[in-house]
């Protein structure tokens, strides 16, 4: 197929090169997203989360079939918690915080099953996993560099949570002059609000950040 390609999104059509472009699939961690892990344990509803599970199986299943770039981030610390911030670690004046014994091992460590990716879309051999200590994937981590050798220059974001870890690093690749289209139905946030928000803010003033459309748009031209 042509590897140059144009989908409808917002403010305007999103035009890439397959062989210069990669999923990025943001933080889909088993402790954000599974009932019993550390964001249900902070209050949040994982539904809200959840229903980007299918959508991103099935963007993913047809973007590995056309055998291109996919790459995965978590969020999460060292077992010794040296490269957690104590700001960090004592926000929310929580009872459980970043290190501690949770439902699925000690919360957001490496190595821990809850740091985990959820087994709907884990990784393939091969397929680059960024563990990261902040919230945009270029903080502190070889993203940048990886993106670089690879020639990639534009990013098809998914994942969560939309107006954290996705928000974040969308700007940050945005002033690192990556291209960024992030798929409304692929990404989710515990608060019906910001979703809503923080797609808004990507596309706002002729997409400041970037560029947002379903993921239909994207299968569409892959098949
Ligand atoms: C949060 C994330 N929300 N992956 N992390 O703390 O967005």
């Amino acid at each position: 197929y042509n590897d140059n390609v144009t989908v409808a999104a917002e403010p305007y059509e999103f035009e890439f090169n397959l062989s210069q472009c990669a999923l990025l699939i943001i933080d889909m961690q088993r402790d954000f997203l599974e009932p019993g892990g550390f964001g249900e344990i902070l209050g949040n509803d994982v539904n809200q989360l959840r229903r980007t599970v299918s959508s991103n199986q099935k963007l993913l299943k047809q973007w590995r079939e056309a055998g291109l770039k996919v790459i995965y981030t978590r969020e999460g610390h060292r077992p010794d918690l040296s490269d957690l911030p104590l700001s960090k670690k004592i926000r929310g004046r929580h009872t459980v915080c970043v290190g501690d014994l949770g439902p699925m091992g000690r919360i957001l460590v490496r190595g821990e099953p809850g740091h985990d990716i959820i087994p709907e879309l884990y990784p393939l051999p091969g397929e680059a996993i960024i563990d990261k200590c902040g919230k945009s994937a270029f903080y502190a981590t070889d993203l940048d560099a990886i993106l670089r050798n690879y020639n990639i220059k534009q990013l098809i974001v998914t994942g969560v949570t939309t107006e954290v870890c996705v928000s974040s690093t969308v700007r940050d690749a945005n002033d690192r002059g990556y291209e960024c289209l992030v798929l409304e139905d692929c990404v989710g946030s515990y608060f019906p609000s910001f979703q809503v928000a923080a797609l808004d803010m990507i596309k706002a003033q002729g997409g400041i950040f970037g560029w947002v459309a379903h993921s239909d748009k994207v299968i569409n031209v892959l098949k």
